[in-house]
């Protein structure tokens, strides 16, 4: 047996939290089309007759530290890149950025091996094009292998399976068999509601939001949870409760049949929205908020 951990590490908005689903084969992080949407360590495992692999999925390295959120997301990212087995790179075909080229720098003189998965290749219609994409990318630096693969159509996502399972140390599991993910069922309920506002709110407002879990209760089939919205100013609050409450109504709704389809339990999804003023840039609010991964 094979077992190891491995984290995820890239960009903003390059497709590691897809990537992780795809290879879990449930959703175990969320996903959006905006960058900086996951915000901390997030723990799936994958179980093979060959082994276990623990994946870290990580915030995307970003260069801009406009608020305390960014630099504790970039730190979060950072961590993750020590005490594990093998990293993998993931970069978008076609979109090499600054951004990429920070990472990449971050990676050097590490002495983890570095796996380079090139992500999105369904956008290639040309697939002779891809082969000199490839080149271009694994010349900057000796990888320990190269996947090009489609998180989104769960395209080569078994090849990406091989290259580590094959790289990592002999040893029994890190993990019970039956643990797929590395939190409780509080913290995936506020990253479902996180997810469904992050998709409905327009422009920076995401940024401005976090969601935490008030009461949890557990009565038979049913699960009774109550959350908040937390923004950081009035009429962000006004924003996201939309008229006549239609807009909360909408992501708790679409938060609570997610929910339910992955706990397989009926849930009571209650939401409130309150304001505390500039809690992206506040190392206090942030810890109280579980965003310092402390
Ligand atoms: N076409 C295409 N889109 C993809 C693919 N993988 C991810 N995406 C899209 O890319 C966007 C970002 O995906 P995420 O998985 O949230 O990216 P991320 O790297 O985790 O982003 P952060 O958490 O913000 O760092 C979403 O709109 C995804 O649907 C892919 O293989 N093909
Ligand atoms: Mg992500």
């Amino acid at each position: 047996m094979h077992s190891g951990i491995v984290s995820i590490v890239g960009r903003p908005n390059v497709g590691k939290s897809s990537l992780l689903n795809a290879l879990v084969g449930r959703k175990v992080s969320i996903v959006s089309h905006k960058p900086q949407t996951t915000r901390h360590r997030i723990q799936g495992v994958v179980n093979r007759e060959g082994g276990q692999i623990v994946f870290v999925d990580t915030p995307g390295l970003h260069r801009r530290e406009t608020r305390k959120l960014n630099r504790v997301m970039n730190e979060q990212a950072a961590a993750s890149l020590y005490d594990i087995d093998l990293i993998v790179f993931v970069v978008e075909a076609n979109r090499w950025t600054e951004e990429d080229a920070a990472v990449l720098q971050r990676l050097e003189g590490l002495g983890t091996p570095v796996g380079l998965v090139v992500n999105k290749i369904d956008r290639i219609a040309d697939k002779a094009a891809l082969l000199p994409e490839l080149q271009k990318l694994t010349a900057m630096r000796d990888y320990a292998f190269v996947v090009p693969l489609s998180a989104l159509k769960r395209n080569n996502v078994d090849a990406l399976l091989g290259e580590l399972f094959q790289r990592l140390p002999e040893g029994p599991p890190l993990y019970p068999e039956d643990q797929i993910v590395g939190y409780d069922d509080a913290f995936l309920v506020a990253e479902l509601v996180r997810e469904k506002l992050t998709r409905n709110l327009h422009q920076e407002l995401p940024y401005s939001l976090t969601v935490g879990v008030e009461s949890y209760e557990r009565e038979g089939r049913l699960d009774r949870v109550e959350a908040v919205i937390w923004v950081e100013r009035e009429g962000q609050k006004k924003i996201v409760i939309g008229e006549d409450g239609e807009t909360l109504k909408q992501v708790g709704t679409s938060a609570r049949r997610e929910l339910e389809r992955l706990l397989g339990r009926k849930v009571f999804l209650k939401l409130w929205c309150r304001v505390r003023e500039n809690w992206s840039d506040d190392l206090k609010a942030l810890k109280q908020f579980g965003l310092t991964g402390e």
